[in-house]
């Protein structure tokens, strides 16, 4: 079954109602390959792409199940919205209000007519998003493959005197030499004291001795997301920094452990919680403890105190502890994880074992 299929059923969609996507990672989703700009319109009996003349050719090439129907100064997207409804028949019409600015769903609204009702799509492609197709898997596993990899490769680069920045450029060289079509995020590195800013920018602090290095990165590839953490020391760390880095692994390993379809978000996050508190560092791991990974790099569900989610098959999530104490530095390891019926199958595989380099 096609992803516009399966909205299709999720929605119980009628002959006289219709979806106009504007979301671009619901787009992608829905037309199995799209990644231009425009608009995608979904009823029981067209599946349009909407979109200008720097993208229809692209288009009919990415989605060959869509009808293509270019918009211009004179064709307007609101106005061949409108001519799709009128032809379909159309009497209500599901847009992304969580997405839409207040402007372009005002002209929506204004351009179908008073007699359409225009209500909202309420996140039904994130819903389906949400458990990953075996063809998305091997996307996503694409993408971990080549960021365990790069860190691998990363390791005997890494030299005190050598900037956070110049560390961020290898990273990210390595990771597209080695297939990926780009970044899934910005590569984090969080080098000494620098450590309990959980999203640091890399900038020119100079690696030391003695210095932990947190790498939080990802690629991205067929249009899916990875997304690793591993924090390495430079040199002996001191043992306070040692015995942060056994409470996050053990931590990080007891949820993966843990992690199986019928759990929910909350009960994962408690496990990593209770064991960091345990060990005196109450408070200083300010946030959850995962997210879902798919085309966009945080989606749901998510493994946090708030997410009463079970947590399903097909579900792929990040397993990220941390500790970050302020002044002195941080460790966060974090792998991307498959939920299956019993277990959890990590699909970033970088050694989780402190590397002392
Ligand atoms: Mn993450």
């Amino acid at each position: 079954m096609s992803a516009s299929e399966r909205l299709e059923e999720l929605l119980k969609l009628k002959p006289h109602s219709a979806v106009a996507v504007h979301d671009p990672s619901n787009m992608f989703y829905l037309t199995e390959g799209y990644t231009g700009e425009g608009m995608v319109f979904l009823s029981l009996s067209k599946r349009v792409i909407l979109t200008d003349f720097r993208y229809t050719e692209q288009a009919e090439k990415q989605a060959p199940d869509f009808t293509v129907v270019m918009t211009d100064k004179d064709h307007q997207e609101k106005d061949r919205l409108a001519e799709l409804v009128k032809e379909g028949g159309i009497t209500e019409l599901m847009v992304e209000t969580n997405w839409l600015s207040v402007d372009r769903y005002q002209k929506i609204k204004a351009a179908v007519g008073e007699e359409v009702g225009v209500v909202p799509l309420n996140e039904a492609p994130q819903k389906l998003r949400r458990i990953k197709t075996p063809a998305e898997v091997v996307a996503i596993r694409k993408a971990c493959d080549i960021t365990s990899e790069a860190f691998s490769a990363i390791l005997s680069k890494i030299r005190p005197g050598m900037t956070e920045k110049e560390l961020q450029i290898e990273l990210d060289f390595t990771m597209l030499k080695l297939g990926a079509d780009g970044n899934a995020f910005n590569t984090i590195i969080a080098s000494g004291e620098n450590g309990s800013l959980p999203h640091a920018i890399p900038g020119s602090r100079v690696l030391q001795k003695g210095d932990m290095i947190t790498m939080d990165f990802g690629a991205k590839v067929d249009g899916y997301c990875s997304d690793m953490t591993r924090t390495v020391a430079l040199g002996q760390p001191s043992d306070e920094m040692k015995k942060v880095y056994e409470t996050v692994l053990r931590a990080q390993t007891m949820c993966e452990d843990a992690l199986m379809a019928g759990k929910t978000g909350f009960e994962i996050d408690k496990l990593a919680r209770d064991i960091i508190d345990a060990r005196g560092y109450a408070g200083r791991f300010g946030h959850g403890l995962g997210h879902s990974v798919g085309i966009d790099i945080h989606e749901e569900p998510r493994l946090s105190p708030t997410c009463k989610d079970v947590i399903k098959a097909g579900v792929v999530i990040t397993v990220e502890p941390g500790v970050y104490l302020p002044g002195v530095g941080g460790v966060r390891i974090e792998d991307t994880c498959l939920v299956r019926e019993n277990d959890c199958v990590p699909l970033t595989t970088a050694d989780k074992q402190l590397i002392i380099l």
